[in-house]
């Protein structure tokens, strides 16, 4: 006879799960007994974080849900912060949790948490599973819900005395596609109208535009129409950066190069918008009108408010406005004079030859190396802002970045993801000095696993962003910086290689060699965090003046 966890790992197999990732607990043992049985991999992590960061960056680059598994009361809320990086970023994820026996209760009040609870302001589900017969439906409606738009995460707890009873066989429920409807005839002519009539519009493709199945349609759109486009810093890559429709990433929210094109547009649609996004444009009074292309509606904010919504399957949606649209737009190309100038301006200086190096020089120097189809997973600190605005993507989710939650930690777990899922691509993390040692108990992991991955930190021995941050806002340079580890040994010491960079021409060199090495390989490179103050503040506030009145 099944037992609870035999239900539940056939329900897992029924969806196809082939990975899950995570720390088994006492309360978990016969679920790890079921999956050894299984042809789902257990893949250990050393942190029960990081084992939700990779699952949620499976779902966010499959399109189905990554699974994890944690024991009880504290593994389940080490699971937190990885909830909140699905939930706002729109990955889904199924978590499955331990807990103490439900009929029985023989340890009293030991390590038992309402974790059911504490989940439901981060999952768009969390339920515990009380009964056998119900395994194989409810773990079915977990996987709908978790990638239904907009996805995110889920979590089912499976009680120890639920997991190890005896149950009934049960059939379980089949899968099957499901389609997104396509957007109605009347928001279509509506949408239509409006870029026909605009006379500087813009195209802006937002994080939804990342989805998996978004991207064909975003490329024939962009393509048809002509119109040029900016992006999101989630949005980086949804439709070719090299071609020559590209104007820029917003990774401010004002008075960036970008921006000189964004105010003089009279239209902007935008394309998977999602406001979980720190704003890449303030929309005011006086401002452009927007159009919400996605496949949900809009969230009104008080940044963000568009006057017309295309709602429904963005790529097939898209074709349909396309096929109104196609070569009926004489302004299509109003705002492409801008374009050589802000790109000149953003690439500015950077392959100057300092050292400790620059930010930017960092960005062109691992562009040179990355090709076209490989990946950078970006952990949080200063130089997202330079990677975002200043690293040319031409593939969709060949940066990973996560500009809804922010948090530190996910870089390595999620490049570790990648590295497994794309093992014939170059992947590497890009972390700071502090956002790296969040995880970086994972180079075991990654180490035992054979990944081959690189991973890049930037050492300025501070939490530089904060500390730019507390500069600019004119306090005194207080509280925010920190020792290091000997990151070389610190490689060695977890069977990893590591190697420092010493000159400015010797970034690449060290990459490429690393690469060219396999297996996991630390680099580490000084950076020069004053070009935050120089390019970012003072550049900026000099040279690029709000458009008071769009010139007509
Ligand atoms: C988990 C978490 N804690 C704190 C923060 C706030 N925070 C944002 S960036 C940053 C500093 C990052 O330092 P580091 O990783 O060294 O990158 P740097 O900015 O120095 O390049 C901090 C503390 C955060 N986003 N996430
Ligand atoms: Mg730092």
């Amino acid at each position: 006879m099944p037992k609870g966890s035999d239900l539940m790992v056939a329900a897992l197999e029924n969806e196809g799960v082939d990975r899950i990732f995570g720390v088994p607990g006492e309360e978990n043992l016969d679920m790890v007994e079921s999956l050894r049985n299984s042809s789902i991999k257990l893949v250990l992590t050393r942190h029960e974080q990081s084992a939700a960061f990779m699952a949620a960056t499976y779902g966010r680059l499959t399109g189905k849900p990554g699974v994890c598994l944690t024991t009880l009361g504290p593994g389940a809320l080490n699971l937190t912060t990885g909830a909140a990086y699905a939930l706002l970023g729109a990955m889904p994820m199924v978590m499955i949790t331990g807990q103490k026996g439900i009929m029985k209760s023989r340890q009293a009040g030991f390590q038992i948490v309402d974790v059911v609870t504490a989940f439901k302001p981060l999952t768009k589900m969390a339920r515990q599973i009380v009964s056998t017969a119900t395994i194989p439906t409810l773990v079915r409606d977990a996987f709908r819900i978790a990638m239904e738009e907009r996805p995110g995460p889920v979590l089912l707890e499976l009680p120890e005395d639920i997991a190890g009873e005896e149950a009934e066989a049960i059939a379980m429920v089949p899968v099957h596609p499901i389609e997104i409807p396509v957007a109605h005839r009347a928001s279509l002519d509506r949408a239509a109208d409006m870029i026909m009539k605009a006379k500087r519009p813009l195209i802006m493709l937002g994080a939804a535009a990342s989805r998996p199945r978004s991207t064909a349609g975003i490329n024939g759109f962009v393509r048809r129409t002509k119109i040029p486009f900016f992006t999101t810093q989630m949005g980086k890559g949804t439709a070719a950066g090299g071609s020559n429709l590209y104007m820029g990433t917003a990774a401010l929210s004002e008075r960036d190069y970008v921006h000189e094109a964004v105010d003089r547009a009279d239209l902007i649609i935008a394309v998977g918008h999602d406001t979980i996004e720190k704003p890449p444009f303030i929309m005011g009074p006086k401002g452009p009108q927007v159009i919400h292309v996605s496949y949900t509606p809009a969230t009104v904010e008080q940044v963000y408010f568009p006057q017309c919504e295309v709602v429904g399957d963005v790529g097939p949606s898209l074709e349909l406005l396309a096929d109104r649209i196609e070569a009926r737009l004489p302004n299509a190309g109003a705002l492409l004079p801008l374009r050589e100038g802000i790109l000149r301006s953003i690439s500015d200086r950077n392959t100057e030859n300092r050292f400790p190096l620059t930010p930017q020089r960092i960005v062109h120097d691992v562009r040179q190396v990355i090709p076209e189809d490989g990946i950078i997973a970006l952990d949080n600190g200063m130089y997202k802002i330079w990677f975002a605005r200043n690293y040319r993507t031409y593939v969709a989710n060949t940066v990973l970045l996560d500009n809804a939650l922010a948090t530190m930690g996910a870089g390595l777990p999620s490049a570790m993801m990648a590295a497994i899922l794309y093992p014939q691509r170059r992947v590497m993390a890009v972390c700071g000095d502090g956002g790296f040692m969040m995880n970086s108990q994972e180079m075991e992991t990654a180490v035992r696993l054979k990944l081959n991955l690189v991973i890049l930190i930037l050492e300025d021995s501070a939490y530089g962003m904060i500390r730019w941050k507390q500069a600019v806002d004119e306090f005194p340079d207080f509280g925010l910086t920190f020792g290091n580890p000997d990151f070389v040994k610190y490689a060695d010491s977890y069977g990893a290689k590591g190697s420092r960079v010493t000159t400015a021409d010797g970034l690449i060199p060290a990459l490429e060699a690393a690469f060219k090495g396999g297996g996991v390989h630390l680099v580490v490179v000084p950076v020069d965090y004053s070009e935050n103050i120089r390019v970012l503040v003072d550049e900026l506030r000099a040279k690029v003046k709000p458009v008071a009145e769009p010139a007509e």
